[in-house]
């Protein structure tokens, strides 16, 4: 099978990983239980979006892509999303700093950052992205951040690049880059409840 290059149309590449993803949830004979490896390379080609953004992001990436590390480390001994859970609920270590319970909670966090994103792009047409991106961001990510986080990601929203600007950097016109936001969002959805249900199905909040 063809698959498209991250590099000639990442959002095309986004868009197909979390398809894959989500398929396996729909997919019976796994136990509908998704892979860590699968979901870290998926997770991974979202910070090639960081990469639009300029350096303001630039932690934002580097943050991301720690936690991501931390996973793909533990991809090495943990062969599904359920088994980090598992382990860190047995080590009581759920929300310990670090730890990957914790930071899947993070990644998932992010997966959903770029889902409430994607769907503002879709009901707007606003070359500034700032109006989208802060009330993704104060939806998302904002109630979990402390004041210092929170006050640095609204001030970096005025370095942000406009629209067009966007678009062009990830090789899509208004028309091509239509379709790729909805299948990410349609695909993205069920993971990050799949990932949700996780922790609240074994008595823990998603308070943080
Ligand atoms: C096109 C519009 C672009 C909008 C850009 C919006 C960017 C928001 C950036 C959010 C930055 C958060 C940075 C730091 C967060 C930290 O407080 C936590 C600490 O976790 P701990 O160590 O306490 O467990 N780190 C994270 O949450 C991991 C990083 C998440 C960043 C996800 C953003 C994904 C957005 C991609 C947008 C293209």
């Amino acid at each position: 099978r063809v698959v498209d290059s991250p590099t000639a149309s990442p959002l095309s590449a986004i868009a197909e990983a979390f398809e894959e993803l989500s398929k396996t949830l729909k997919d019976n004979k796994n136990g509908q239980e998704i892979r860590l490896d699968t979901f870290c390379q998926a997770a991974s080609l979202v910070s090639i979006l960081f990469r639009c953004l300029g350096l303001a992001f630039k932690f934002a990436e580097l943050e991301y892509v720690a936690k991501l590390h931390g996973l793909l480390e533990a991809s090495k001994t943990c062969d599904t999303l359920k088994d980090i859970i598992d382990l860190d609920v047995a080590s009581d270590t759920v929300k310990t700093s670090g730890s990957c319970s914790r930071n899947l909670r993070r990644v998932r966090q992010g997966l959903d950052l770029v889902r409430a994103i994607f769907q503002l792009l879709l009901t707007t047409d606003d070359n500034s992205l700032k109006e989208v991106a802060s009330t993704a961001y104060g939806q998302v990510c904002a109630p979990y951040h402390t004041w210092a986080v929170r006050t640095a990601v609204y001030a970096g929203m005025y370095t942000l690049p406009t629209r067009d600007q966007l678009f062009m950097k990830l090789n899509e016109t208004e028309q091509s880059a239509e379709k790729k936001l909805k299948r990410y969002i349609t695909a993205s959805i069920p993971i990050i409840e799949y990932v949700d249900k996780l922790y609240l199905s074994r008595k823990i909040t998603l308070d943080w």
